[in-house]
């Protein structure tokens, strides 16, 4: 398993921490060029994640309390895991969920890049509403995926074709 072509497929966990001072930006996104993907993006300060098997978009979304919470410049952690037609995200703690009515499409099919922070113009991601790139930095992202997890690690991912690098600025972005 690489980030450079991944399978989503039936059942994937993916954990990482973010900060950043911006309420939109694309965490991360692996999409088929049809009809199937993955995604997690901030959009307007709510933390959201969808999933399409083939059969249309499935989403769950944190909104916090206050608007702000979550492009604070503080890190947060996002625990988001796709289990067949079931989505169940988990933002600092607290769970959120979603399924499709649709049982029996259960697979995203891509054998796709994972794009980390943003995508490039001209590749379609079903699992994103937004494009704008991420401002900020992540942390231990990790792919869980049969009970084996994969650390990503950043460095690495740069080295990877496809991958779309991340700015991550030694000191704490400005508040
Ligand atoms: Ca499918």
């Amino acid at each position: 398993m690489t980030v450079g072509s991944f399978r989503v497929g039936l059942d994937v966990t993916f954990d990482l921490d973010f900060r950043t001072t911006k309420s939109s930006g694309v965490l991360l996104g692996v999409s088929s060029q049809t009809t199937d993907g993955l995604g997690i993006e901030l959009l307007d300060g709510k933390l959201l994640f969808h999933v399409d098997n083939g059969a249309g978009r499935i989403t769950t979304e944190y909104q916090p309390d206050v608007e702000a919470d979550l492009c604070d410049g503080q890190w947060h952690s996002v625990s988001a895991q796709k289990l067949r037609h079931r989505l169940e995200l988990v933002v600092d703690g607290k769970k959120s969920q979603a399924e499709s009515p649709n049982t029996r499409s259960n697979t995203a099919d891509t054998n796709d890049p994972i794009y980390v922070g943003g995508f490039p113009e001209g590749v379609k991601q079903v699992g994103l509403s937004g494009s704008s790139s991420f401002r900020g930095c992540m942390r231990n992202l990790r792919i869980t995926k049969a009970s084996k997890t994969t650390e990503v690690h950043f460095n690495k991912a740069l080295e990877v074709k496809g991958v779309q690098p991340l700015s991550c600025p030694a000191s704490p972005p400005a508040a």
